[in-house]
């Protein structure tokens, strides 16, 4: 049976709809996961799940499900998701796309009059950003038992605010029990600029880059910025910044995929007359090899001796998120490459260089990923856009790949 197409206009329109939900000025998003503009997003999706004829629950870390039931209600349903949380600066389409497109799928379904035999839920994932609360992924990863709830229930905000407060304050702390997945299928923009150099519509995802994240504390001494000589100086913006050259030095020392970012800073006192005594920063290393990322750890730890021994300030280095590169499931991802084919798209094999709510899912079931290009590679950017046909194709994808898994029953 051939399945039915998704409705571009239908998906294109959701998605602005939902975009206006912290639209900023630039045309991109900010919708700081646990926030009141990500309960608007988790209500918006709630009603729109209901209208198509879903039961909606939610569990303790707040990951919603929507479900659609098969004729075989036994069976674990094949879950489509993303996440509706975005960076502070963000576009409308990173995670928001994955979340409408399974929403699609299910519209298309029923205006098709189309039966699954296996359920087939749309999730809505907690805190995939990892911007305001740490971990990354941290409703995936609960789910998929990486994280322990209490202990991420009581991770804090740069206000102090903790994630079980903010939960709370939204009002989407639920009780859904934990379920098994049959397949897990994502659908999400590239993130970078591969396709679209190589015009092609569709990624076929094969895995995920591994990442490693530390929360730095650089403490050298206040002093005055005058009478102090500059070899009596403990100055933790100097050491702080020879670290960042360092994290550059080492990503880019490494051929496989490697990557070093330091995003964020903070200063102390931050006074235009004073020597900083104590710098906070962040570090995101990745590669598509775990011993990269290791020798890349090693390389940085022993720099930061060295550099601490020179400015004679103490380097703290906190690791705070540690997943090794991940593979999706090959039957899957083949399933992914086939509906590419059959509707006649362009497609190629791709690593993905961001994190996915799939990676941890992967952990628990079969998972692959369909990704789609975005205009210039630009994501986690006000910018960030992609064309109504991509996303429709990637859509298409999704569904093809869906019911190859899920079991078509036409009524
Ligand atoms: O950082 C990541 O890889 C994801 O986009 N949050
Ligand atoms: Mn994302
Ligand atoms: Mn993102």
């Amino acid at each position: 049976m051939s399945a039915p197409r998704i409705d571009r206009r239908r998906l294109w329109d959701s998605l602005m709809e939902l975009a206006r939900i912290g639209a900023t000025p630039k045309g991109g998003v900010r919708r700081l996961t646990l926030t009141e503009l990500d309960r608007q997003a988790r209500d918006l999706f709630t009603r729109w799940a209901r209208e198509a004829g879903m039961a909606v629950e939610f569990d303790a870390i707040g990951n919603l499900f929507a479900r659609r039931p098969g004729t075989e209600p036994t069976r674990a349903p094949v879950v489509m998701g993303s996440h509706l949380d975005s960076q502070p600066s963000g576009g409308k389409f990173d995670g928001a796309y994955g979340v409408m497109a399974g929403l699609e799928v299910v519209r298309t379904l029923n205006d098709a009059g189309v039966r699954t035999r296996a359920p087939l839920e749309v999730v809505s994932w907690t805190n995939e950003e990892g911007s305001r609360f740490v971990p990354t992924l941290m409703g995936s990863g609960v789910f998929a038992g990486v994280y322990p709830l209490a202990e991420v229930l009581e991770q804090r905000d740069a206000e102090g605010a903790s994630v079980r407060e903010a939960l709370a304050a939204i009002g989407y702390a639920g009780n859904a029990a934990p379920h098994p997945v049959g397949a897990y299928f994502e659908a999400h923009i590239e993130q970078g600029p591969v396709l679209e150099e190589a015009r092609t519509t569709i990624g076929v995802v094969q895995g995920a880059l591994g990442q490693r994240w530390f929360d730095v504390v650089v403490t050298g001494m206040d002093a005055h910025a005058g009478p102090t000589p500059m070899e009596a100086r403990k100055d933790a913006l100097l050491a702080a910044s020879r670290m960042v050259l360092e994290v550059n030095r080492v990503a880019t020392s490494h051929p496989d995929y490697a990557r070093g970012t330091v995003g964020s800073m903070q200063v102390k006192p931050n006074s235009r007359n004073v020597v900083p005594g104590e710098v906070r920063f962040t570090i995101d290393l990745r590669s598509a090899r775990d011993a990269t990322l290791s020798a890349m750890v090693a390389e940085l730890e022993r720099r930061a001796r060295a550099i601490e021994a020179d400015c004679r300030v103490a380097i703290a280095m906190k690791e705070v998120v540690y997943f090794p590169p991940s593979e999706f499931a090959p039957e899957l991802v083949g399933s992914v490459r086939a509906a590419a084919r059959e509707l006649g798209l362009t497609h190629r094999d791709i690593v993905s260089g961001a994190a996915h709510d799939a990676v941890y899912l992967a952990r628990v079931a079969p998972t692959a990923m369909v990704f789609v290009p975005c205009a210039g590679g630009i994501s986690h950017n006000e910018t960030e856009s992609a064309t109504p046909e991509d996303l429709a194709a990637g859509c298409d994808v999704l569904l093809k790949a869906v019911l190859a898994r899920a079991g078509a029953v036409t009524t």
